[in-house]
């Protein structure tokens, strides 16, 4: 049964992803793919012609971009808001105390080498990453019908999950919600699936859009794929309450939709890891099956490391075993097999009780700094009578606020201010700091003040 999937042919594969692609990227300026005249310009016995003469300049990510902008930009009172990246009351990145006693670790250990490790990563990191969001007595891990794999971070987990997919599930259907995350569409289009989206922000009620997602899904076809954030919903800062949580969950269940839980800001939500594991335990205490891919960039602070996980909780430790034995076939050709550093970090903090602990600490102080700059900013809008209702500000949560700035107040802000964010209206909270709440606060009066 999985060996005919397995094997797709080459072309047959080739078109599926590009015509998904195609389909996907129509209207959008972001790859830009040349015609069949323009392909074959340019003849590689031309003396004068590069053959990559047709290449047409793809423009900057939406998101990675906006720091591109902010480096070549002189003034020194610029700011960036853009990329969700933790900075400290300094404006510094921040390395946490306990990634630097693992690494010191690591260095003064004499006996560890520099071999490759399994396809599937480290086998520690993959047991506690399995445990750090299922949670440690999850009888999904105790029967052994969980299977972990190491990847590249959150966008590598979601990756290879969605190969995965696309060789060996029925539905090439996935349902994302409106908004996500901006590489959401493109991970799932380029893996070959049909990406849909299902209604999740409403910009009325700055909140959940609760019935037009249960609609939404309601009306999925049977076996669909839909993405769930975990918890600290990227870009809205708005998540389902644990009833609503119960509430999908009866109905992706009813209707036999497969979850795919991305996980990138465990802990960043509530401060608390189990608590932003919820959403995914739930799902997984029914007894079905679910994929969840980790991300260690923003709650251990890893970004660079590219550390994460991608697990698969199946029915039985049998269909676990052949999952993984797929799941490696997928990475094999990719990549071979994952780096060892940051992987190594994690497993050690996890893996001793007084590390994990200092972790959590850190963790929580990241998450409050973040939440105190909320009711800064909330309070000097406050202050400077800016129009409208900022109360949104302080109940989101997660790393983000979606200010419901529109495209012309951001590059207005860009302009005069020198704030760099996403053109959607997305701020990092986590960017922000004491010294700079009153510089976004002045361009967001003057913004909305004088634009509409
Ligand atoms: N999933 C979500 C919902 C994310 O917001 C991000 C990162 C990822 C996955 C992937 O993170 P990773 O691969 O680095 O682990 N989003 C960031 C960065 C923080 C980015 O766009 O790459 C963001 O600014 O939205």
């Amino acid at each position: 049964m999985h060996g005919g999937k397995a094997l797709l042919s080459p072309s047959s594969s080739a078109d599926r992803r590009l015509s998904a692609l195609v389909r996907h990227l129509e209207g959008s300026s972001s790859i830009v793919m040349g015609s069949k005249d323009s392909s074959i310009a340019a003849s590689p016995t031309s003396a004068r012609n590069s053959v990559f003469e047709h290449i047409l300049q793809a423009s900057e990510d939406p998101i990675l971009g906006v720091t591109v902008a902010y480096n070549k930009d002189p003034s020194p009172v610029k700011l960036n808001l853009g990329v969700g990246a933790y900075r400290t009351e300094e404006g510094k990145p921040l390395v946490l105390n306990v990634v630097r006693r693992a690494e010191q670790m690591l260095v003064n250990d004499n006996s560890r080498v520099k071999e490759y490790l399994p396809i599937v990563g480290l086998a520690d990191f993959n047991k506690l990453s399995a445990k750090l969001i299922l949670g440690a007595d999850s009888p999904a891990i105790q029967e052994n019908r969980v299977t972990t794999v190491q990847c590249l971070s959150g966008t590598g987990s979601l990756r290879i999950g969605a190969e995965f997919l696309s060789r060996h599930y029925n539905q090439h259907i996935i349902y994302i919600p409106q908004p996500t995350w901006g590489n959401h569409p493109k991970v799932f289009a380029l893996s070959g699936i049909t990406v849909k989206f299902y209604r999740y922000y409403d910009p009325a009620t700055r909140g959940l859009d609760f019935q037009g997602l249960l609609e939404d899904l309601g009306s999925a076809p049977s076996g669909a794929i839909v993405l769930l954030h975990a918890c600290a919903h990227n870009p809205t800062g708005v998540d389902p309450t644990p009833q609503q949580w119960e509430q999908i969950r009866q109905l992706m269940r009813s209707k036999a939709l497969l979850p795919f839980f991305d996980s990138a800001y465990q802990g960043f939500a509530s401060g608390n890891l189990d608590s932003d594991a919820h959403s995914v335990r739930i799902f997984v205490a029914d007894g079905g099956e679910c994929l969840v891919a980790q991300s260690y960039a923003k709650n251990m602070g890893l970004y660079g490391e590219r550390v994460g996980a991608l697990s698969i909780v199946c029915r039985t430790p049998d269909v676990a075993g052949r999952v993984e034995s797929q799941l490696k076939l997928v990475i094999r050709p990719m990549y071979s097999n994952p780096p060892l550093h940051g992987a190594s970090i994690v497993a050690r903090i996890l893996k001793d009780s007084n590390m994990y602990q200092e972790w959590t600490v850190e963790l929580k102080a990241m998450a409050d700094r973040i939440i105190s700059m909320r009711q800064k900013l909330f309070d000097a809008l406050r202050n400077r009578g800016t129009p409208g209702d900022w109360s949104h500000i302080i109940k989101q949560i997660g790393m983000f606020t979606f200010t419901g700035l529109n495209r012309n107040q951001v590059s207005f802000m860009t302009e005069e201010y020198h704030i760099y964010m996403t053109s959607d209206g997305r701020i990092s909270m986590a960017g922000l700091s004491s010294k700079t709440v009153p510089h976004l606060a002045d361009a967001i009066h003057a913004a909305v003040t004088r634009l509409d």
